[in-house]
């Protein structure tokens, strides 16, 4: 793993209400994992930083603004079919703006007591509540044959 390079860097970005104890996801209409709930996120454009990213997904999709968003993991997904994704994960816990629907997403206020992993891609399980609850570091590794999670590693920092 030490010495692989990703064909495809992208982001995450998970907004959480810590008074009300939920979290701002969605339900993605369209591009990888169309259909499945997640956070909102993308792509990283040529010469864009990570941070960025996030933030610029985050508005395109909900129309939210994140405020002084927080890194808190990476995650390594290599697919058999040979995808490699390379994803930042990021936390904030304030924003600006009223989630909206777009052509991309549909935002779901979510508390934190019941996240919905039966329908989040199959890793979810593994690090999104340390990191949305906990405030946990991680590097994350796994191994994907479509939607099918075969094997993963985690290190908590
Ligand atoms: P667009 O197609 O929207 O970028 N993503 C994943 N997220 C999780 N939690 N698990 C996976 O397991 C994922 N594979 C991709 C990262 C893709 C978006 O989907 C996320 C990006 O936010 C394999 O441009």
């Amino acid at each position: 793993w030490q010495n692989w390079k990703p064909g495809v860097l992208a982001t995450l970005m998970f907004i959480v209400d810590e008074a009300a104890g939920r979290v701002l996801l969605i339900r993605k209409k369209r591009g990888l994992g169309a259909g499945k709930i997640n956070g909102p996120g993308g792509k990283i454009d040529p010469g864009e930083t990570s941070e960025h990213c996030a933030v610029r997904e985050t508005q395109e999709e909900l129309g939210v603004t994140a405020l002084d968003p927080v890194k808190h993991g990476e995650l390594w997904f290599q697919f058999v079919d040979g995808l490699a994704l390379h994803v930042d994960v990021y936390r904030a816990t304030r924003w600006e703006g009223e989630p909206t629907e777009t052509p991309e997403a549909i935002p779901l206020w979510t508390s934190l007591k019941e996240l919905p992993f039966e329908e989040m891609w199959a890793d979810d399980r593994f690090w999104l509540g340390e990191v949305l609850i906990d405030q946990k570091n991680f590097t994350g590794r796994f191994l994907f044959d479509d939607d099918t999670m075969l094997t993963h590693e985690m290190e908590w920092h």
